[in-house]
């Protein structure tokens, strides 16, 4: 038990090697020596380095979450659907699977429906199955699914695959289920959607605003320094509809109706503008549309918008005093800013509450989307969009594609790509046929599960290639099994911007091979050959295409990383802080939003609201953290959590199972019960298959951004022995 009590093996005989890496979970992104035994193949032992990020601070994902990488249940040789399997979709993720994390994988229901195939099998069978679609369909009938988790040389390789190979820009990821609508407002209003002020400069903030975002429990270290700030004098303002840890630190916090931000942010716009508390000059020099958004905000009064967010008004009068008060204020915002229906008109209202005080590309200023998978800001720097080539470049510009299809050496398609949710709907009609699925886990993720569930089993092909057997690998004809973030070398993206490179820990297990081999092996036997001799020559093609990384280069970003942008990473350590003289769009443009209650508001049947989310310990569908030992003995269980008011009204007690039941599916939960929720609404979490959230949710999607609304559905709570 030794590692267990954070004191190294000192005396230990074993022979070990220390990697300087990353921490594989979260956009914060911080610097690990991890210690490996490499007689077992395994990390022993987790140390923080002296990260920009983390300043050798970890949280207990960084320091005892690494042994999912060498658990028994890793896929280690690939695997091929027998003709007499099951039928696809048979198991709702609510089904005991013998195989679920921590199970031993010998006695998996689902194993026994695949059989090991070699290599060369496996892999021509993907490509021969891909490339009678294209040759039938045509490559729209193709998608793919990259990976956040993956590297940026992978995230590259993918889309160039996707786009060059299946002849389609039906390419995406989790981005989309993300800040999707964050990205939307912020490439409108700036033209950027790249943070502007890095974490740790909240020290030089007087005044930090904390909505919709949890960062205690989901960027633990970031959430260190933002304390350590508030103890230094930094006032936190923490707007959230369940009471977030971080609120013990803030000077003021607002509880909020779920869906109602706009209300808020308009009222406190109102009197920032009525109080006269703005910077003249900054609207003046850098920004356009002010005066829309003045004529908007008008009749948006402190006390009407009470009524919509239940915030009391001399609350809201205080927090935009505080805001319009500050030398430098910072703006931090999550998943309950942009994982609504109305995600872009919330993040809008952010950017222009930034604007009209001024706040931006000075220190302690700025605008700041927690990204939350390490390397989330990487992916969708390295296209995995479907709208847009590496750096954001439109695929429907002739010019720019043109030089893609130079590069590339292929025609390349004019038409946009569908996004997550439009690919899997686009499965359900029969419009797409084949996909590949990268690391993900979509029949888990992605909203309304019975949705996915058919949209994948009615696919003619499809192939996943994955550390595990996951729950969407059992829709898969073949599954390819994968490196680990620890048996790789890569670089990755944080939520500062900050380019780091990630280096191997330990030796792939069994046959597994490495992701971005795989994607040239498929490319090649599709036709296409693509060859590199190494990771560092697919970074350096990749840098070639993107401003923002055109300086660095494998060599370049060393030990420690570079922020991008950065001139000469020779001499730069890259700028912590952008936009300090005009934006990408020159002009900030101030877009103002109304305020619109959510699509499915609870009714008589379904009287509570649902908000999903994340715990400290777990990330997201429990692939890896329920299969290590530690983070699944903290929370071994879903729970939901309810007011003591309506528990006591549905006469549920603290610890009993209940049913939440929602227009398109029912689960059933362990109760807590406790006051951190608003009276009305429940909170589940969104790791756990067998209590999965994800059946109750509503698939509709913002406008805008396209995310789907994960933090708001209408639900219903009963106790499971009544029900029954
Ligand atoms: N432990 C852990 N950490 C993670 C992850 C994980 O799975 N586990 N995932 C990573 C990823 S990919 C992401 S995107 C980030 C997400 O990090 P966060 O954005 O912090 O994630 P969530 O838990 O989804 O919660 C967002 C917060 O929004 C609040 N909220 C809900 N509705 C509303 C609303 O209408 N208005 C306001 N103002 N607040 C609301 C919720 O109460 C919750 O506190 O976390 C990253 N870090
Ligand atoms: N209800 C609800 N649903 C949500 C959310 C919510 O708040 N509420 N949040 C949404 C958000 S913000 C996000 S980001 C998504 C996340 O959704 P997903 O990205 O689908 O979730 P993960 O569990 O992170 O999936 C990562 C997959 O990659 C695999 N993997 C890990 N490392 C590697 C690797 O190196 N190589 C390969 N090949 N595979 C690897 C893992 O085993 C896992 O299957 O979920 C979304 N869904
Ligand atoms: S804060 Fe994020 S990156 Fe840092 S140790 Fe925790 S999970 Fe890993
Ligand atoms: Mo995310």
């Amino acid at each position: 038990m030794k590692q267990l009590t954070g004191t190294p093996p000192a005396e230990s005989t074993v022979p070990t090697r220390r990697v300087d890496t990353l921490c594989p979970y979260c956009g914060v992104g911080c610097a690990v020596t991890y210690i490996a035994d490499t007689q077992r193949n395994r990390i022993i032992h987790a140390e923080g380095r002296n990260g920009a990020a983390n300043a050798g601070r970890l949280c207990v994902k960084g320091r005892y979450g690494h042994d999912y990488a060498s658990h028994r249940q890793r896929l280690t040789r690939p695997l091929i659907r027998r003709d007499d399997a099951y039928p696809k979709g048979a198991l709702s993720p609510m089904e005991e699977r013998p195989g679920k994390p921590g199970g031993p994988v010998e006695e998996s229901a689902v194993l026994p429906h695949f059989r090991e195939a070699s290599w060369d099998e496996a892999l021509d069978l993907v490509a021969d199955r891909l490339l009678a679609i294209r040759e039938r369909d045509g490559g729209d009938a193709l998608a793919g699914f990259g990976s956040a988790k993956g590297s940026n040389e992978e995230a590259y390789l993918f889309q160039k695959l996707v786009r060059a190979v299946f002849g389609t820009n039906n390419v995406d990821h989790c981005t989309r289920l993300c800040h999707a609508s964050s990205v939307a407002a912020l490439l409108e209003g700036l033209g950027s959607a790249a943070v502007t002020n890095v974490v740790r400069d909240v020290a030089r903030a007087d005044v930090a605003l904390l909505t919709g975002c949890n960062p205690t429990d989901n960027h633990p270290v970031a959430a260190t320094f933002i304390k350590d700030a508030a103890v230094n004098g930094t006032e936190l303002i923490v707007v959230n509809s369940r009471r977030p840890r971080i609120a013990d630190y803030a000077s003021l916090y607002l509880p909020i109706q779920p869906g109602t931000d706009v209300a808020l942010y308009n009222a406190m716009l109102h009197v920032l503008i009525r109080d006269d508390l703005l910077d003249h000059d900054f609207i003046r020099e850098r920004t356009e549309g002010f005066g829309e958004l003045a004529e908007t905000v008008k009749p948006c009064t402190p006390v009407s918008a009470e009524r919509i967010c239940g915030v009391p008004a001399g609350d809201i009068e205080r927090a935009a005093r505080m805001l319009g008060g500050a030398r430098a204020a910072m703006f931090f915002w999550g998943m309950g800013i942009s994982q609504h229906t109305r995600g872009t008109d919330n993040a809008r209202c952010l950017i222009s509450l930034a604007m009209v005080t001024g706040n931006v590309g000075r220190p302690g200023t700025g605008l700041h989307p927690l990204r939350g998978q390490n390397n989330v800001q990487g992916a969708s720097d390295a296209g995995l969009i479907p709208m847009v080539y590496p750096d954001y470049q439109a695929v429907d510009d002739a010019a720019i594609r043109k030089r893609f299809e130079e590069l590339w050496g292929r025609p390349l398609s004019p038409r946009p790509g569908l996004t997550v949710t439009e690919i899997v709907g686009a499965a359900r009609t029969g419009q797409i046929k084949g996909m590949y699925i990268l690391g993900e886990n979509p029949f888990i993720s992605d909203p309304d599960v019975n949705k996915v569930r058919e949209g994948l089993s009615s696919l003619e092909f499809l192939v996943v290639q994955d550390i595990f057997l996951t729950e969407t690998a059992e829709f898969a004809d073949v599954i390819l099994p994968a490196s680990s973030f620890m048996e790789k070398t890569g670089t990755y993206t944080n939520t500062d911007r900050r380019v780091q490179l990630g280096r191997q820990v330990l030796e792939l297990p069994g046959e597994a091979r490495q992701d971005w081999e795989l994607i040239c092996e498929i490319a090649s036997r599709m036709g296409y050959p693509m060859h590199y001799d190494s990771v560092a020559e697919v970074f350096a093609e990749f840098a070639a295409t993107t401003d923002a990384y055109a300086s660095l280069s494998h060599a370049a970003l060393g030990e420690w990383g570079r922020w991008y942008p950065c001139s000469d990473p020779e001499t730069s350590e890259g700028e912590p802080i952008v936009f300090d003289d005009g934006f990408p769009r020159g002009r900030a443009r101030l877009v103002p939003a109304r305020f619109e209650p959510a699509e499915e508001q609870p009714d008589r049947e379904y009287p509570l609201i649902l908000g999903t989310g994340r715990v400290l310990e777990h990330w997201h569908t429990g692939t890896m953290t329920r299969r290590s030992r530690v983070l699944d003995t903290l929370a071994p269980e879903a729970e939901v959590e309810l007011h003591e008011q309506d528990a006591e009204r549905l006469g549920i007690a603290d610890g009993q199972q209940v049913r939440v039941s929602s227009r398109r599916g029912t689960i059933v939960i362990r109760a807590r019960v406790g006051t951190d929720v608003l009276p009305g609404t429940v909170f589940i979490p969104m790791h756990f298959k067998e209590a999965c959230a994800n059946l109750l949710t509503n698939p509709s999607v913002d406008p805008w951004g396209k995310i789907p609304g994960f933090k708001f559905c209408a639900v219903r709570v009963e106790s499971a022995q009544a029900a029954a």
